[in-house]
């Protein structure tokens, strides 16, 4: 990581967004038709960054929703960087300790500050993280259909665009028959599962058959605050579990090492606190030998390029939940589009800062609400 260069911060625009998705995305917690985000827009010395927080409309992933990162943003973390000098994303991560939780809302900004020091050095993202990959395996992630037939028309259409690694959401009463109707229909195809919270220790025993179906992991089976109860879960099972709304922190992260409550976890920036703070689980991973992946929001094309910067070290094993653009949106707030490769992959931004342009016609249609300060 780069920590050298100093950001006058002059000014912060959010902007409250709603985007039609191309299908809508059921998981455990509901299901979007429409997307919601805040993205956050800084001025500094002639450069503008751009940061997504990926807090959405509920709080089914997150206690967090685009409303109250609004007003955090708003309220609380823009007083404490506008018209100061910015060194990094340590420095920023120090100013805004004080403020309990709300990683979503923090981590919009960390990631325009990266955007900017970029611009500033002249360099992409993956250079300043160090970054080893100009390309990034990837799956997709299937939300929750009405019936295994329909589960399996879907998947197969996600096949046949090229994706090698196909993640399933769960639920309880579309768990086990829906993700062995798949393997069945694929018998080779590397599968997942995520349950998004949605069981307790007391559905261990009816759970068990997907310790026979050959899947890469099941995520975050049991409650989002949880750690001690998955390390019993994993004991259980041969599957590795992995975590993904448990981790909040780096600190979250060793205790789910020391506790052998996983073997693989999911970084999303959004939920950690920023890049700087997904980084640093990277590390404590790689050290503990326990493989790490990307996963994703449903971001637009802004929190998109900082997920493949991010997922170009070293320990992100595991394919990515980043997705090509057309598997979101019809049309995109960035003028890039990411496409998916013919081996699964795609590529990592080259270009300084995050690598994209912002599209201002498109991100003025699906504004709700803009505030500038
Ligand atoms: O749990 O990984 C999750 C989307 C919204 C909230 C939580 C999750 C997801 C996804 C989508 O799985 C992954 C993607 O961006 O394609
Ligand atoms: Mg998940």
């Amino acid at each position: 990581m780069s920590y050298r260069n100093i950001m006058k911060i002059e000014s912060l625009t959010l902007h409250h967004i709603s985007m039609p998705l191309v299908a809508p995305f059921e998981t455990s917690f509901g299901r979007e038709t429409e997307r919601e985000c805040a993205i956050v827009e800084i001025k500094s010395e002639g450069l503008t960054g751009w940061g997504e927080c990926v807090a959405s409309y509920n709080p089914g992933y997150s206690y967090e929703t685009t409303g109250t990162a609004m007003h955090i943003l708003k309220d609380f973390i823009a007083p404490l960087i506008l018209g100061k000098d910015i060194k990094d994303a340590l420095d920023f991560q120090n100013r805004v300790e004080g403020i309990r939780g709300h990683h979503l809302a923090k981590a919009g900004v960390e990631m325009a500050l990266w955007d900017l020091l970029g611009k500033r050095e002249g360099k992409s993202l993956r250079q300043l993280f160090g970054g080893i990959r100009d390309k990034v395996e990837v799956g997709v992630s299937v939300g929750i259909q009405d019936s295994p037939e329909k589960l399996i028309e879907t998947v197969a259409g996600f096949v046949k665009d090229g994706y090698a690694r196909v993640k399933l959401k769960i639920k309880p009463g579309k768990d086990v028959s829906f993700a062995g109707a798949v393997r069945s229909a694929f018998p080779d195809i590397r599968l997942q599962v995520d349950a998004n919270s949605a069981y307790s220790m007391n559905d261990a025993d009816s759970l068990k058959p997907l310790d026979d179906l050959n899947l890469l992991l099941i995520e975050q089976p049991l409650f989002e605050d949880d750690i001690w109860d998955h390390h019993k879960f994993q004991a259980k099972f041969n599957t590795p579990v992995c975590l993904d709304e448990s981790i909040v922190s780096p600190r979250h992260a060793r205790y789910a090492i020391e506790m052998k409550a996983c073997k693989i976890i999911n970084i999303k920036a959004g939920r950690l606190g920023g890049l700087s703070q997904g980084i640093m689980v990277h590390d404590l991973c790689r050290e503990n030998n326990m493989p790490v992946w990307c996963g994703g929001m449903l971001e637009t094309g802004i929190g998109r390029a900082s997920n493949l910067a991010l997922a170009s070290l070293p320990n992100f094993i595991l394919p990515g939940d980043v997705s090509a653009s057309d598997r979101y949106y019809k049309r995109d707030i960035t003028n890039e589009r990411f496409v998916l490769n013919s081996d699964s992959t795609i590529d990592v931004p080259t270009g300084h800062g995050l690598g994209v342009t912002v599209d201002e016609d498109a991100l003025k249609s699906y504004t709700r609400e803009r505030v500038g300060m």
